[in-house]
């Protein structure tokens, strides 16, 4: 069961990184399955305080998927609103696995449709606009929520993806396959896909690139970096929920961190691309997010699940990387194909590496497998069955 959330004016002063495996309740988890329990609590903690809420699957999810492109139309409450999204497949035979790309940039779409997925080309604006005050958000996630809303555009913009998935799900795998959709983006869309990967366990493969503050860089680290400043992020545009405002001057009271974001992906794919060239991006924050969460991955088997790969050349902003061409594609294999099975590996710069231990005080337990599911046992035989009544 999940307890209730604590009040921020209730949370204490942490400089380190939360022990990942505790509850709210202070015990320690010990198996496997406990770590659903525990990830809830993260995904609620993450909502309360970082990100905003992310609403359950509206009532009405409806739309097409084509071999050019995806309709969604959603509606709850009464409220109405439709988005798309453009599908250049792959050459094949479908059905195709697919990665969402938010934004248009970053991502290298060529090598994506090379390896054999289908690429979601998707615009996130018209699902939440950015240039708005917080009062009044704009686009499909405030149409249907309300202009004032207490979520930030990253969750709005993964709640988009989430509704893009729903819509594939029922197509039958015509064209495109739901059980096997990654999500990427660069930059401000990199926070973007992080976050869709984190809130939506539909998501095969999660790949942000160069995030920054507001995505994969522990938000404790952000300061001592010279990263852009948790107030800048903030106030930039409403990425994060409202509630992060009592945050953004001490991060050390925030109750949860990016490391538990970086598990909550977990046991899927996660493969964090950096550029350790701009310190503005906090790489080496982002360093030590993938190393804390990769104790959660290895703790839960999964070690090999995640990369993080910041060892480039190129310093400018989201540009295409041949680096990064190869282990895409492996990834793209690994968790979407399913045909490959390239190990995760930790490819830190020199130029901005993290260190776990200056961050933790805790250790990573061994979490003894999920018990085996019991043979169930003979129910009790309910005869003689009760007369049926005689037709009518
Ligand atoms: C790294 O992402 C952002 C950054 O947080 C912003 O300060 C800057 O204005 O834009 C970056 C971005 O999205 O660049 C395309």
């Amino acid at each position: 069961m999940v307890p209730g959330l604590p009040d921020a004016g209730s949370l204490p002063s942490n400089a380190r990184l939360r022990d990942p495996f505790r509850k709210l309740n202070g015990s320690r988890i010990t198996s496997r399955a406990d770590w659903r329990c525990l990830r809830e609590e993260t995904r609620r903690l993450a909502g309360k305080f970082v990100y905003g809420e992310k609403p359950p699957k509206p009532s009405s999810v409806t739309g097409t998927v084509t071999s050019t492109g995806i309709t969604v139309n959603v509606s709850h409450n009464g409220r109405s609103a439709t988005f798309s999204a453009s599908v250049p497949l792959p050459s094949g035979t479908g059905p195709f696995p697919a990665v969402v790309v938010i934004g248009g940039f970053g991502a290298d779409t060529a090598a994506i449709r090379a390896a054999g997925a289908a690429v979601i080309s998707c615009d996130p604006y018209p699902v939440g606009r950015e240039g708005t005050p917080r009062s009044n958000k704009q686009g499909a996630f405030s149409t249907i929520y309300g202009s004032s809303s207490s979520t930030g555009l990253l969750l709005a913009w993964s709640w988009g993806v989430s509704r893009i998935i729903d819509v594939i799900e029922p197509s039958g795998g015509n064209l495109l396959k739901a059980d096997a959709t990654g999500v990427t983006g660069c930059s401000r869309f990199g926070k973007g896909a992080f976050v869709a990967g984190a809130f939506d366990q539909r998501i095969a493969l999660t790949m942000p690139i160069e995030s920054g503050s507001a995505g994969a860089p522990i938000f404790r680290g952000i300061p001592g970096e010279g990263a852009q400043s948790l107030s800048s992020a903030y106030g930039e545009q409403p990425w994060l929920g409202d509630a992060f405002s009592s945050f953004t001057g001490s991060p050390a009271r925030l109750p949860v961190d990016t490391h538990q974001i970086v598990a909550m992906v977990a046991p899927h794919g996660l493969f964090v691309m950096d550029n350790p060239h701009i310190t503005n991006l906090g790489p080496r924050s982002a360093s030590v997010a993938a190393l804390g969460g990769t104790e959660v991955y290895k703790a839960l088997g999964a070690g090999e699940n995640i990369t993080y790969w910041a060892d480039v050349q190129d310093g400018s902003h989201c540009a295409n990387r041949p680096e990064w061409r190869t282990p895409l594609q492996q990834h793209i294999q690994k968790f979407l194909l399913r045909t490959g099975n390239t190990p995760g590996a930790m490819r830190i710069s020199s130029r901005a590496a993290g260190n776990l231990a200056e961050w933790r005080d805790w250790q990573t337990p061994a979490l003894g497998a999920a018990p085996a599911t019991r043979p169930r046992r003979a129910r009790p035989a309910r005869w003689p069955r009760p007369a049926s009544p005689p037709p009518a």
